[in-house]
């Protein structure tokens, strides 16, 4: 099955603990169950990670070359700062979809700029943890059948 990572940037292992006025009352854990299911309907193995560190997510984005099929990423604040997460998401050669919880272009001015999303082949904001079901759904369309359908495509007998 074709490896889609889903990659979580720093506080959101708080999703759901801590602001819920501002980011909803659904956990990361819940996010990442939401994620597995519709990846396992649509024949994709889901690589679901958090890291509150810059080097992490890079190193994990650096590792997807030539093995995942592409990259769902909620970068969070270094969305608007890391340059180095841009150029690793670049090298990578792969599909990107960003995700935002929220509409990053309602909020502050400092968070309207998304210099991750120069690497991104579509971005969803504002849908809260749905956005991450409908990045998976993309991104199966953006593979392509002949990958993406592990679950139905030839040389399967079920
Ligand atoms: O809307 C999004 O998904 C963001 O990526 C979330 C980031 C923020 O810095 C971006 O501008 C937009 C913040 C992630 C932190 O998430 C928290 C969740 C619960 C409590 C505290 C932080």
């Amino acid at each position: 099955m074709p490896i889609v990572a889903v990659l979580n940037g720093p506080n959101l292992n708080l999703l759901g603990l801590r602001q819920p006025e501002l980011y909803g009352h659904t956990t990361l854990a819940d996010v990442q169950a939401m994620a597995e299911a519709k990846a396992a309907a649509l024949g994709l193995a889901v690589e679901f990670r958090q890291s509150n560190l810059e080097g992490e997510l890079i190193g994990w984005v650096q590792q997807c070359r030539g093995r995942a099929a592409g990259i769902v990423i909620n970068p969070a604040g270094y969305t608007h700062t890391s340059i180095a997460l841009l150029d690793a998401l670049l090298a990578s050669e792969l599909p990107v979809i960003e995700v935002h919880l929220t509409n990053i272009h309602r909020r502050e001015a400092f968070r309207q700029n998304s210099i991750t999303g120069k690497a991104a082949t579509g971005m969803i904001a504002g849908l809260g943890p749905q956005g991450y079901v409908l990045a998976l759904e993309a991104m199966a369309g953006l593979i392509g059948p002949g990958q993406a359908s592990g679950a139905r495509g030839p040389g399967r007998t079920a």
